[in-house]
């Protein structure tokens, strides 16, 4: 087996934001973004432990271009928690785009955490909202039950990916990232600069070939 093992009852495999708008046809496509569906059906196959993760804003919400007058598609703002980037208008609550893809088969999922559901605060991280200190809940969800090492995959790669590998570090808990189960949106560099903040920061980078045929 790998350096990582066969994932044991202490595992958890994190697939965050798998949804229509984040799939090509979508409102915020990330390039190639189907493609992590079938990785992480066969991945959901060699892990008994498995937790969604579902962006979910309510209409208007201030991470989208259109709440900021002048603004346009991947601008930034000044928020009160820092700089946010602008994006269209995605994964409202309750319609299509928020949806997880059809393709998506992880019926033994135990939890979907909802993220980014307050109006006036994004959440990339499943684990925290981009003011860094409002929590989600999953850390604890985690702890108590007894789930010790993350493994992720999704979208994007280079958000919600990235912060959420970087707080599950924070958090303490052992943290590895399915390269190949993920895609990025890949705005001036960002892959490049998540990828090395993941590994920095102590994320353990593998291919789904070492968990799966
Ligand atoms: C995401 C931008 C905005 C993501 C969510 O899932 O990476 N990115 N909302
Ligand atoms: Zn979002």
């Amino acid at each position: 087996m790998s350096e990582v093992g066969r994932p044991s009852d202490s595992d958890v495999l994190l697939a965050v934001d798998i949804q229509n708008d984040f799939c090509p046809g979508g409102a915020l496509a990330v390039p190639g973004g189907d493609a992590v569906i079938s990785i992480a059906n066969r991945l959901g196959g060699v892990f008994e432990n498995v937790v969604l993760t579902q962006d979910w804003h309510p209409a208007k919400h201030f991470s989208f271009f259109s709440s900021h007058a002048g603004k346009a598609p991947f601008d930034s703002v000044e928020m009160p928690y820092g700089r946010q980037v602008l994006w269209p208008e995605h994964c409202v609550q309750g319609s299509k785009g928020a949806d997880f893809h059809a393709g998506l088969d992880l019926p033994h999922a135990s939890l979907i955490v909802r993220k980014g559901f307050r109006r006036e605060i994004d959440s990339y991280s499943a684990f925290f909202e981009n003011d860094g200190a409002t929590p989600t809940g999953l850390a604890g969800y985690l702890r108590q039950r007894r789930l010790s090492r993350i493994f992720l995959c999704g979208l994007a790669t280079d958000f919600c990916v990235h912060y959420s590998a970087l707080d599950a570090l924070k958090e303490c808990f052992e943290t590895v990232v399915i390269e190949d189960a993920c895609r990025a949106m890949d705005l001036g560099g960002s892959l490049d600069t998540a990828m090395s903040a993941m590994r920095e920061a102590g994320a353990v980078i593998i291919r789904s070939a070492a968990l799966i045929e």
